[in-house]
């Protein structure tokens, strides 16, 4: 859908998303660096435009699956700020109580499966869940996230040629930030796009600026609209940049300080505000009140979690089996 038909309240929606996103990484930095959340982290700075287009696409009952880097997806699909950072605290009112922690957040009431680590992972299961609403005929779509290094895993082609092959209600949303940690893209692929792939298994492939959200949003809504009706599969890749290290203590040696400055300078949150800007949709004081805001939600939800318990040790195997009757 064109952007022109997006009105004032879904443009600075998505303004808000991708500074919730921004912001709440990086203060999660911050408290990681302070010693108050442990375990790693895999940061999503850069690649806000993604998660946020994607999920403006969606409703709340269709299924986002994600991957190690997850804390954009979640907040783009309407997790709670409070519940996401309380598990990055391994509290007992986290969204998992503390079992998951980073890499494994989710909330199913909002579509948010719990995230899959394993690179490539989480592909086939969305093919699954896609299978699932397809015979249950709700309607439902399910969006897979993942990586340049995800697309030359053996589970992504599998995924993908059953999802063809079965016409499911999937869109495959590649963030290709062209690195997979410190293997560029170049070093991993013969091919300059990932999305040409999407013909040898029979469905469209469509390349995006991933750091211009009207852009992202307008390819997702397109797929997504496609899948909804029984059209099946879509590939999109976004070009896109993460503006931070892979994970915690990550020196960057492997690219150069002039390409991470090329890429600040298209810096989506940026984009987004001078394009709201100079369409004259909003003054700079209605985005930074916007942002004012955002910064509120972020210290309720830290006041939140550190005034919450850590699990009791008797919580330590619940959720973990199979509770009751054996079938
Ligand atoms: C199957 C598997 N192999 C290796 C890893 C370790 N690992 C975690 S993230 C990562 C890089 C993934 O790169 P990419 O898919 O491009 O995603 P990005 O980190 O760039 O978001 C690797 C190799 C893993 N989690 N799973
Ligand atoms: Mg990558």
């Amino acid at each position: 859908m064109p952007e022109s038909q997006l009105d004032t309240t879904a443009l600075l929606r998505m303004y808000r998303t991708m500074v919730l996103i921004r912001r709440f990484e990086e203060r999660v930095n911050e408290l990681y660096m302070q010693g108050r959340i442990p375990s790693t982290l895999h940061l999503y700075i850069g690649q806000e435009a993604v998660a946020t287009g994607v999920c403006a696409a969606l409703n709340q009952d269709d299924y986002v699956l994600s991957t190690h880097r997850p804390h954009g997806h979640a907040l783009a699909k309407g997790m709670s700020p409070r519940a996401l950072l309380a598990e990055l605290m391994a509290r007992s009112t986290g969204c998992c109580r503390a079992k998951g922690g980073s890499m494994h957040i989710g909330d199913m009431r909002v579509g948010m499966v719990p995230a899959i680590a394993i690179v490539g992972g989480n592909i086939p299961i969305a093919a699954g869940f896609g299978l699932a609403a397809k015979m249950q005929k709700n309607g439902r779509v399910a969006v897979a996230f993942f990586g340049d290094g995800a697309a030359n895993e053996g589970a992504w082609h599998e995924g993908l040629n059953l999802a063809a092959i079965w016409a499911l209600p999937v869109v495959f949303v590649c963030e290709n930030n062209l690195y997979a940690a410190s293997t560029p893209f170049s070093l991993a692929f013969k091919i300059e796009h990932i999305a040409d792939r999407a013909a040898a298994y029979g469905m469209p492939g469509r390349i995006v600026d991933g750091n211009d959200v009207l852009a992202v949003y307008a390819a997702a809504r397109e797929a997504v609209e496609r899948a909804r009706q029984g059209g099946g599969p879509t590939l999109i890749e976004c070009k896109t940049y993460r503006l931070c290290g892979h994970s915690r203590s990550d020196p960057r040696t492997y690219r150069s300080r002039a390409e991470e400055a090329a890429w600040q300078q298209r810096d989506p949150i940026v984009r987004h505000r001078n394009w709201l800007l100079e369409q004259g949709i909003c003054s700079g004081r209605e985005l930074d009140e916007i942002a004012g805001e955002v910064e509120q939600v972020i210290e309720d939800a830290i006041a939140f979690a550190e005034a919450s318990p850590e699990p009791e040790p008797a919580a330590l195997y619940a959720d973990v089996f199979k509770e009751g009757p054996e079938p």
